[in-house]
C-alpha cells in the first residue's frame, strides 16, 4: 500500500486508539483510496490526509433540562463540523445513550465522503446527544430539545451548518429543534435545519428517501448481475424511519421485507411485511417508543424470536442491515456466506466489521457500501435545502425522480471509479474513490489549512 496512506493511517490507529468506531473508519476509507494517493504524490506534500482526519470544528456543550417529575437532568452534547469543503456542513443528529465523541467523528468522517458522493454541495458534519428519547414524555422531549439549540444555535445557519435527524431524531424533535432556533433568532431561516414538518418547509420523500434511495440503489446492482427486484426476499435489521421506506418501496416493486429484527429479537413474516396496514404499524410501533416486536407478530399472525438474530436465515436473497453501527462482524458474515445469499447492502452507518467485509466479498456475495446505498437520505436533505432557500416546493414526483437519478448517479460513478483504478467491479472501493476525489480536489484548491 502506499507509504504515505499507511503512515496516517498508523498515525490514527495510535493517536485515537481511545476511538475504536473512528479508527475504524479510517481505516475503512484510506485503504480503498490508496491508489488515488499513489497516482497524486502532491496530496503528500499538501499533507492531506492528515488533515482530513482532524475535524475542522468539534465541540461538546452542556444541556441541562428538566424531567416531569422536576429533577434537574444533565447530558452532553456534541457537533462535529468535519469537513466544509464542498459546501455548509450536513448531517443528522442522534440521540441515543451510547453517543459519544468517536461515534460522532466516525459519523462525520463518513457523511464528508458519503455527501460528496451524492452530487450535492454539502461538507460533512454530525452530532448528538446520550440523551435516550425512549420513555420520555412529549414534554421532557420538548424541554431537551430546547435546551440542546439553545446551546447550540449560534454556531450553525442554512450556509453554516445545517443538521437534521439521525437514530433518535425524527419529525417530532426537529419541531422542537427548529422552534426553538426561530425562538432564539427571530427570522424563518428554516434553511438551517432539514427533515422539517411539510407545514413549515419540508420536503416531500424525505421521510422515504434514504430506505428508497437504498432500493433504487439495490436495483442498479440487480441490473449489473442481469437479474430483477421482482419476487426477492429480503431481511433488514432495524424497523426505524430508514427500515420503513425500504419495506414501502419493495413492496411496490414486487419483492418483500420477509425478516425484520429489534434490539431484543426478530420477526419472520413469510408473507412479507407489504401490507399498508403492516406498514402503518412500524410507524405506529415507532412512535410510541416501543421495542416490543413481538406485538408485531401477535397481531399479523407471525413467529417472534427473542433475543436472536437472522443472519444467515436460508430463505434470504439480499441482507440490509440498517439498525447502526457494527451489527455484523466476522461469526456473522460466515453465516451469511453459508446461507447462500448473493447481496448485502450496508444501509446504516458502518453496519460491517472491515474484516467482514473482505470475508464476505471474497466468497462471492456482491457487497455494497452505506456511504453509497444510504446516500439519497442526504441527498434529499439538500433537496430539502433548495427548495427552502427559494421558497418554494417540488412535487412528489419531482422530489422521487431526482431522487432516483442521485441513486443512479452515485452507483455509476462508483462503478467507473473502481475501473478507472484497475479495481474492477468493486462498490465499496468505488464508492470510497468516486466520493473522496471531490473533496480532495475541493481542499486542494483552497490552499493550507
Ligand atoms: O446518516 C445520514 O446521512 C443522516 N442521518 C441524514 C443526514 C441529513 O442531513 O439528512
Amino acid at each position: 500500500m502506499n507509504k504515505y496512506v499507511e503512515e496516517v493511517i498508523a498515525y490514527v490507529e495510535n493517536k485515537y486508539a481511545h476511538q475504536p468506531e473512528f479508527v475504524q473508519t479510517v481505516e475503512e476509507v484510506f485503504t480503498s483510496i490508496a491508489p488515488v494517493v499513489d497516482r497524486h504524490p502532491e496530496y503528500e506534500k499538501a499533507d492531506l490526509l492528515r488533515r482530513m482526519v482532524e475535524p475542522e470544528r468539534m465541540f461538546r456543550f452542556r444541556v441541562v433540562w428538566t424531567d416531569d417529575q422536576g429533577n434537574t437532568r444533565t447530558n452532553v452534547g456534541y457537533r462535529c463540523q468535519f469537513n466544509g469543503a464542498i459546501g455548509p456542513y450536513k448531517g443528522g443528529l442522534r440521540f441515543r445513550d451510547n453517543v459519544n465523541e468517536s461515534l460522532i467523528k466516525f459519523l462525520g468522517f463518513e457523511q464528508t465522503f458519503k455527501n460528496s458522493l451524492t452530487g450535492q454541495p454539502i461538507g460533512g458534519a454530525k452530532g448528538g446527544s446520550d440523551f435516550d428519547p425512549a420513555g420520555k414524555s412529549d414534554g421532557e422531549i420538548m424541554r431537551f430539545c430546547q435546551s440542546f439549540m439553545t446551546a447550540l444555535y449560534r454556531y450553525i445557519g442554512p450556509d453554516i451548518d445545517v443538521p437534521a435527524g439521525d437514530i433518535g431524531v425524527g419529525s417530532r424533535e426537529i419541531g422542537y429543534l427548529y422552534g426553538q432556533y426561530r425562538r432564539l433568532k427571530g427570522t424563518f431561516e428554516n434553511g438551517v435545519i432539514t427533515g422539517k414538518g411539510l407545514s413549515y418547509g419540508g420536503s416531500l420523500i424525505r421521510p422515504e428517501a434514504t430506505g428508497y434511495g437504498a432500493i433504487y440503489y439495490l436495483q442498479e446492482v440487480l441490473k449489473h448481475e442481469n437479474d430483477t427486484i421482482g419476487g426477492k426476499k429480503i431481511a433488514v435489521s432495524g424497523y426505524g424511519n430508514v427500515s420503513w421506506g425500504i419495506m414501502k418501496k419493495a413492496a411496490q416493486l414486487g419483492a418483500k421485507v420477509t425478516y425484520m429484527s429489534g434490539s431484543a429479537g426478530y420477526i419472520h413474516d413469510e408473507e412479507g411485511i407489504s401490507t399498508p396496514e403492516k406498514l402503518q404499524f412500524i410507524l405506529d410501533l415507532r412512535a410510541s417508543n416501543s421495542k416490543d416486536l413481538k406485538s408485531y407478530a401477535d397481531r399479523f399472525g407471525c413467529e417472534f424470536y427473542p433475543n436472536q438474530t437472522f443472519w444467515g436465515a436460508d430463505d434470504v436473497d439480499i441482507y440490509m442491515p440498517a439498525a447502526t453501527q457494527n451489527e455484523v462482524g466476522m461469526e456473522e458474515a460466515k453465516k451469511i456466506v453459508a446461507s447462500g445469499a448473493r447481496y448485502y447492502l450496508e444501509v446504516s452507518n458502518m453496519p460491517t466489521s472491515n474484516k467482514a467485509i473482505e470475508y464476505m466479498k471474497s466468497n462471492g456475495i456482491i457487497v455494497a457500501p452505506s456511504k453509497a446505498v444510504n446516500a439519497g437520505g442526504v441527498g434529499v436533505s439538500a433537496l430539502e435545502m433548495s427548495q427552502n432557500s427559494e421558497r418554494l416546493s417540488w412535487t412528489e414526483e419531482e422530489v422521487d425522480a431526482m431522487l432516483k437519478r442521485m441513486m443512479k448517479g452515485i452507483y455509476a460513478k462508483s462503478v467507473e471509479a473502481a475501473k478507472r483504478y484497475g479495481l474492477g467491479y468493486d462498490l465499496i472501493a468505488g464508492g470510497n474513490i468516486a466520493g473522496f476525489e471531490k473533496v480532495a480536489e475541493a481542499m486542494m484548491e483552497q490552499g493550507l489549512f
